[in-house]
């Protein structure tokens, strides 16, 4: 018998990867779409061209996490194996700017999923996605399952709201509910304003003279890095696992803003200086142009330092890790960028 895995999210990065994994395994697929003025089916369209969708093992579906009725329906109808709650509003800063829809999709949201599963089937399995974002203000270096959180953005209050009301029901009703705690992850198919694929994308485009310049807030934030890619294959062997837990998905590496963008800048081969200090720090060309300028608006109410992880665990018991590293990351980044006509000379 076929696996059946429902995808909240399924049009977002990590929602395109897992979908091609999932399908790659001989699941059958079932995606939640919201309704949207303008299509926003982009990063999973060419999934139906592929052969092994032939045979109707993608379906998509209208829902909305903020829609408890959808959420039901749609678990009920389809019956899942297996959940991946991968829907959000994702962007930390606009979540400053969207506090109470951001807690209504990412907090309530989860407990809509759970509430349902329990109601409908609680052999039904589900994964949260967590992020190092609820680590914040960091109380210990690296972090790891056992860190506390300190979340400083009400994207990430809410995520830490998801984590435990997911942990509750596992725990309330034996659900086979588990948190991953994802660290930063990217790819070409990265939404345009987190911080690489801006990057990456302005300094391609500066390179081939489609752009003056970039803007950028603090560039001292350090992250740990890894590939999507890398990262569903993590999300699925978390369900495949014999109990349900909670895991640190990471790469164990960190980088600032600013060394990524002169890792960039080198693999393009794109001559960049620094000089000035603080909100007058710029980079500049070879022939003196600004081409990175500090800009206040970027800054966030409450900044998230200094990231980095530990994987141990996975490890240990899911014999997972990266397979890619900050260059492969950034290579395929970089790929991507020169491969689109509208970046090109
Ligand atoms: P993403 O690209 O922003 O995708 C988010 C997905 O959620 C999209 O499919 C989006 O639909 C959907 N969505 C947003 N609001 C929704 C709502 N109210 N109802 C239903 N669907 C909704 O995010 P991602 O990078 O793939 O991340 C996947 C998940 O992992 C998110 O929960 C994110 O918070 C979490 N996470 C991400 C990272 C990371 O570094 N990428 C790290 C840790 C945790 P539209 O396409 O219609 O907008
Ligand atoms: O920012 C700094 C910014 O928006 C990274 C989400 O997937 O990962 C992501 O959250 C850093 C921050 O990612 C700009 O202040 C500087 O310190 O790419 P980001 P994020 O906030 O770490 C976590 C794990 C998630 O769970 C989230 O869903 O870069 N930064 N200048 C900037 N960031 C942005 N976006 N834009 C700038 O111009």
């Amino acid at each position: 018998m076929k696996k059946t895995a429902l995808i909240f999210g399924v049009t977002g990065q990590d929602g395109s990867y897992l979908s091609r994994l999932l399908l790659k395994k001989g699941y059958v697929v079932h995606g939640i779409i919201r309704r949207s003025s303008s299509i926003n089916t982009s990063r999973i369209d060419d999934i139906y061209q592929e052969p092994f969708t032939k045979k109707k093992n993608f379906i998509l579906h209208y829902g909305d996490l903020t829609d408890g009725t959808s959420i039901f329906d749609l678990i009920k109808k389809v019956r899942p194996n297996e959940i991946y709650n991968l829907a959000a509003q994702s962007h930390v800063a606009v979540s400053f700017k969207v506090p109470e829809y951001t807690t209504n999709t990412d907090a309530l949201g989860s407990l809509r999923i759970l509430d349902s599963i329990l109601k409908i089937n609680p052999k039904i399995k589900y994964y949260q996605a967590g992020s190092s974002e609820m680590f914040g203000k960091v109380q210990s270096y690296p972090q790891n399952e056992k860190t506390p959180f300190y979340p400083r953005s009400p994207y990430a209050v809410s995520k830490v709201y998801a984590h435990w009301i997911t942990i509750n029901y596992r725990e309330s009703y034996n659900i086979f509910a588990c948190n991953g705690i994802l660290f930063n992850h990217e790819s070409p198919l990265r939404g345009e304003t987190f911080v690489t694929k801006k990057i990456v994308k302005a300094l391609c485009r500066i390179k081939n003279k489609r752009q003056k310049k970039l803007y950028l807030g603090n560039i001292y934030a350090k992250r740990d890095w890894g590939h999507a890619e890398d990262y569903v294959i993590a999300m699925w062997k978390i369900l495949q696992y014999k109990k349900a837990d909670d895991w640190v998905v990471c790469t164990g590496k960190q980088y600032s803003v600013k060394q990524f963008i002169n890792l960039v800048a080198k693999k393009i081969n794109l001559k960049i200086r620094w000089k000035g200090k603080g909100i007058n720090e710029q980079a500049l060309s070879k022939d003196n142009k600004v081409i990175i300028q500090i800009k206040k608006k970027y800054f966030r109410p409450a900044e998230v330092d200094n990231l980095k992880g530990n994987y141990s665990k996975a490890k240990k018991f899911l014999n997972w890790k990266p397979s890619k590293d900050i260059n492969s990351l950034i290579q395929d980044m970089v790929n991507y960028e020169l491969n689109d006509v509208s970046n090109a000379k």
